[in-house]
């Protein structure tokens, strides 16, 4: 694969549909007004960034955006939208047995799959800018797509492993990792109609994990998946956590790499804005050296930043 590709194409994913809050969609757009495009292009990379993804397309409805106190429809109501002239038929979206917004999340995804794996079949670096971490069935399987031996390194406080039969929430941010996988319960339409396995065990590393269901541990244990929790961060330095995991992953160096960073992997006190804050987090410096150390490598073919609120 092309090492250290030198052209960026953003992926703006205004999308919070994977779990309950709006604001994680307003993410994107903040990101490139407080400059973000200029800063890579001073960093020596050239940037396409046409506009963000619209998923007005979608018909189904997506969680209110733009004022988070909005009265949301009533679930199963059938009912138009009026965007740029575009009338939209938005249809209904009941659970799937325990899954919220099964086709909604799906749609949004076999999107955002398309869109990555397009950008980097042209050998530039897709930049996924999130939105809620379902995103992550979409950029990994279009990073797949391309670099099949690809490895994930998955920072975040929690595995995203649940499955449609073990998560406790029904919000599918906590379970694309499963779906990536192939695991029991996720060969469900309407998501099989476009994403099939394509990550092994072997291929994903976490660091950072420090809030893990009980049905995450038990997947975890019995797939012999690596982890680096915040325990291994403390231990070791976070120098070393770094290494090990691209050891475990990518022992050669010779392995893409795809990086997808949960914002809420850092502690709270660095990274407020981010739904559901769990303590004892990465510190600004940890979280930084993760991607510098990621970057050094010249492994990396695309990142994903999450759930930033
Ligand atoms: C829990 C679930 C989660 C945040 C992901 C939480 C998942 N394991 N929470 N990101 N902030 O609902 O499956
Ligand atoms: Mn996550
Ligand atoms: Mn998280
Ligand atoms: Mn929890």
């Amino acid at each position: 694969f092309l090492k250290e590709p030198a052209t960026v194409g953003i992926v703006g994913c205004p999308f919070s549909g994977g779990q309950k809050r709006a604001g994680v969609d307003l993410a994107p757009n903040k990101l490139i007004e407080a400059g973000l495009v200029d800063q890579l292009s001073s960093l020596g990379w050239n940037v396409h960034y046409e506009s963000q993804q619209s998923y007005i397309d979608i018909p189904y409805n997506p969680i209110p955006t733009s004022s988070p106190s909005a009265p949301s429809k009533t679930e199963g109501t059938v009912e138009t939208q009026q965007d740029r002239g575009e009338v939209v038929q938005r249809l209904p979206d009941p659970d799937i047995g325990l899954m919220k917004k099964p086709r909604l999340v799906s749609a949004v995804n076999e999107k955002v799959a398309k869109q990555v794996g397009e950008i980097a079949e042209k050998g530039w670096l897709p930049l996924t800018l999130g939105g809620d971490h379902s995103l992550a069935m979409g950029t990994v399987a279009g990073t797949k797509s391309k670099y099949p031996d690809a490895c994930l390194i998955w920072v975040d406080a929690h595995a995203d492993i649940n499955t449609p039969l073990t998560t406790e929430s029904g919000n599918l941010h906590g379970c694309p990792v499963s779906f990536l996988l192939g695991l029991e319960g996720c060969d469900v339409a309407p998501f099989n109609e476009w994403l099939s396995p394509c990550l092994k065990p072997e291929e994903i590393v976490y660091i950072g994990l420090r809030d893990i269901d009980d049905g995450e541990k038990k997947i975890l244990r019995e797939n012999g998946i690596k982890a680096y929790t915040m325990h291994h961060v403390d231990k070791y330095g976070i120098g070393k956590v770094v290494e090990m995991a691209l050891d475990y992953v990518n022992p050669n160096r010779e392995k893409p790499v795809h990086l997808s960073f949960d914002v809420d992997a850092l502690d709270p006190t660095v990274a407020p804005s981010t739904g559901t804050p769990v303590r004892g987090g990465l510190t600004f410096r940890e979280g930084h050296y993760i991607t510098e150390a990621l970057a050094e490598t010249g492994c990396l073919v695309s990142v994903d930043i999450m759930r930033i609120s």
